[in-house]
């Protein structure tokens, strides 16, 4: 197949999806189209089957916004037609749904039919997409796709709840890449980041307000006073500033290093012994899921999609959101527990496999295929 991939190029759980899908494809033989505005983080290596299509903006005094929507639209059609794709998968719902319908209008008009794929991510749906000022769109790109995914049992219920939807939703969970997602041996990091033998904590976020990165921090100073114990902060976004100043007031600072983004971060989780995740909300946890895969268990909260991925009492525990006390005493449980701690790596790494990226691409592809078949018999 001739595959179209649309995604946000940041390091945002979706633009990963997005990107390690299209990589898997093309390592199946699939021929895939990147269009983003920007080379997507994890797409920084040559593949013969993968193609990245810039999307220009022309500015113009005028505008007060770039209008990306109509650039966006404008190089679909232009990539559709060209490279003569059988599908595009657009990733996110804002803007990407709408703007895949007016591509898929235009190309009708020049008797192409194109077949449109929408993966809804989470907050596409559950915090900016409700809000008024997108809903029309989000409901009614949604029912003019062709075929739609969402990432967890718990989105596709809060997509039903919250628009009004005539269209199945399929699930098709998030996956890892075992190839990078594995336990190596980085005893020399361990060494540098805990010398006396200390337990290590990890969290990864954008650090926006929904990741509840404070409580991250909150539940740490618990634990380190029971525990020697170093936390890990990785990833970057509007809270961090913020968080820095916080370990000042609690007096953490010597404890805690904010690393920004970072590439390997397989080779962090490989010395960490725990993953915090206290989200207010999280359709799925694609950060949880590659801790997991790396033999790390994980402390998280309970909302959304997360206990599809952490069960409670196997790979990690679940906690209310904003319960410190009780993702605190999780923790300290493993930490003190050797024999515990070492069962839980386990089976967080056994309940992972379920989710790798061999098992879950061919989902996607037969999915691709219902798409067009149905969309063919329609014309
Ligand atoms: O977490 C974010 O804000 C990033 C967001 C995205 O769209 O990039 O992540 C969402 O999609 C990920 C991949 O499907 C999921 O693993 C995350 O749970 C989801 N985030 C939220 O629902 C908050």
């Amino acid at each position: 197949m001739k595959i179209g991939i649309v995604c946000y190029p940041t390091y945002g759980g979706s633009g990963v999806v997005a990107t390690e899908l299209g990589k898997a494809l093309a390592d199946s033989g699939h021929s895939v189209h990147f269009i983003t505005y920007r080379q997507p983080a994890r797409l920084d290596k040559f593949h013969a089957n993968i193609f990245y299509h810039e999307v220009r903006f022309a500015d113009y005094p005028l505008f007060r916004h770039s209008p990306y929507e109509s650039a966006l639209a404008s190089k679909l059609v232009d990539t559709v037609r060209f490279e003569q794709l059988d599908v595009l998968h657009v990733h996110y719902a804002i803007p990407h749904a709408a703007t895949a319908y007016m591509a898929k209008q235009i190309l009708r008009e020049e008797g192409i039919e194109i077949p449109v794929v929408t993966t809804l991510h989470g907050t596409d749906i559950t915090l900016v997409g409700r809000d008024i000022t997108y809903s029309p769109v989000v409901t009614f790109s949604i029912n003019k796709s062709d075929g739609v995914t969402a990432v967890s049992e718990n989105l596709k219920k809060e997509t039903y709840e919250h628009f009004k939807i005539t269209q199945d939703i399929r699930v098709i969970p998030n996956f890892v890449d075992f190839d990078r997602f594995k336990k190596v041996n980085k005893n020399h990091f361990k060494m540098a980041i805990a010398p006396e033998g200390e337990k290590i904590l990890m969290h990864v976020s954008n650090f926006r307000k929904v990741k509840r990165a404070e409580d991250v921090l909150k539940v740490f100073h618990k634990i380190y006073q029971k525990v020697p114990s170093k936390l890990l902060m990785i990833g970057d976004g509007p809270e961090r500033q913020h968080l820095e100043q916080m370990c000042r007031e609690l007096g953490t600072c010597d404890h805690v290093r904010f690393l920004g983004k970072q590439e390997a971060v397989e080779e962090l989780l490989a010395v960490s012994d725990l993953f915090l995740l206290p989200s207010e909300s999280e359709s799925f946890g694609l950060a949880a899921l590659e801790a997991m895969a790396c033999h790390v268990p994980v402390i998280s909260s309970n909302a959304g999609g997360i206990p599809e991925v952490n069960v409670h009492g196997r790979t990690g525990f679940l906690s209310d959101v904003g319960d410190i006390d009780s993702m605190a005493a999780y923790a300290l449980d493993l930490l003190t527990h050797e024999d515990k701690l070492q069962t839980f790596r386990e089976n967080a790494y056994a309940h992972a496999q379920q989710y790798d990226v061999k098992n879950i691409m061919p989902i996607y592809e037969a999915y691709y295929e219902e798409v067009i078949d149905r969309v063919a018999a329609k014309a």
